[in-house]
């Protein structure tokens, strides 16, 4: 759709976004109950705490997002909670997504995070690739949802606007330690509960300390294009095969394409009746 069919309230947001790098979504959660979602969230904490415990006693990290002593970062926490695979299809931030990132918009990953009370920033300056640009869509952007209120000093996260704009990677080397937060330009991001930061991964950006005595509790989703490769040689676990019930969800967790072609399909799950009469009446 062009810009100017988007409905106006989600065309002021696609233009700040656009110009900016990221947009703030106030009250994004409240189709959801924040306790019930926070239980969730806790209830995977509970369930990957053990082996996030032994993972920093080894010192040996992997995982996303600073995944490591200063950060606890939950892959595919829809695994525990089904309402983590709703807030993906979030009614609240969708239309945005879709104008953001185009047709065939699916999303390729979904964490639970928790960058614990006094802990160090768990990354520094970085963009997560150079900037492919595309004149009307971004190749990725991320939706943050915060669950708890934020302090300035409670490890937010740190951007600078409009750097996706700049061709140049941050000049990291400069920004560490004391000095990760003299970043020119930089501001935190500090919202309250229920609050979407959507924003592209080409913004130059950071994890700052937390001194604060609360955890910093959020839920990252990004989203890119269908025809970008996701599961690969994996097949999407039977969870998130059954919570897509129609071939837009289909298409969210990137199994099957309803804005694409069948031949991005994955073979490995069975078509719903309703997408395999999609697919068949697609040329390519
Ligand atoms: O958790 C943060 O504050 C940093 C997140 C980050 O660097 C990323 O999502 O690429």
């Amino acid at each position: 759709m062009s810009v100017s069919k988007l409905d106006p309230a989600i065309r002021r947001q696609y233009e700040a976004f656009r110009d900016q790098g990221y947009v703030l979504i106030d009250n994004a959660l409240e189709g959801f109950d924040l306790n019930e979602v926070r239980g969730a969230f806790e209830q995977a904490r509970t369930a990957t705490q053990p082996a996030w415990k032994d993972m920093v006693a080894s010192g040996v990290f992997k995982g996303g997002y600073g995944h490591g002593p200063d950060a606890h970062s939950i892959e595919d926490p829809y695994l525990f909670h089904r309402c983590f695979l709703d807030i993906a299809d979030n009614p609240s931030t969708r239309d945005l997504m879709r104008a953001i990132i185009g047709p065939g918009m699916q999303m390729t990953e979904t964490f639970a995070h928790i960058h614990h009370a006094h802990s160090n920033p768990h990354t520094g300056w970085h963009r997560d690739w150079p900037t492919y640009r595309h004149p009307r869509y971004a190749l990725k952007a991320k939706a943050f949802y915060y669950l708890d209120d934020q302090t300035p000093d409670m490890g937010c996260f740190a951007l600078v606007p409009g750097s996706h704009l700049n061709d140049d990677f941050p000049p990291h080397k400069d920004y560490v330690g004391e000095q990760l937060e003299a970043m020119p330009g930089m501001i935190k991001i500090v919202p309250k509960a229920g609050t979407a930061l959507i924003w592209d991964v080409t913004l130059w950006h950071s994890a700052t300390a937390n001194t604060s005595d609360q955890d910093r509790r959020i839920l990252i989703y990004g989203y890119q294009p269908f025809w970008v490769k996701n599961w690969e040689s994996k097949t999407p676990p039977v969870q998130a095969i059954d919570w897509a019930d129609t071939p837009e969800r289909r298409q969210l967790m990137g199994i099957h394409a309803v804005d694409g072609r069948a031949a991005w399909d994955r073979q490995d799950v069975a078509y719903l009746p309703e997408h395999e009469a999609l697919a068949k009446a697609k040329v390519i």
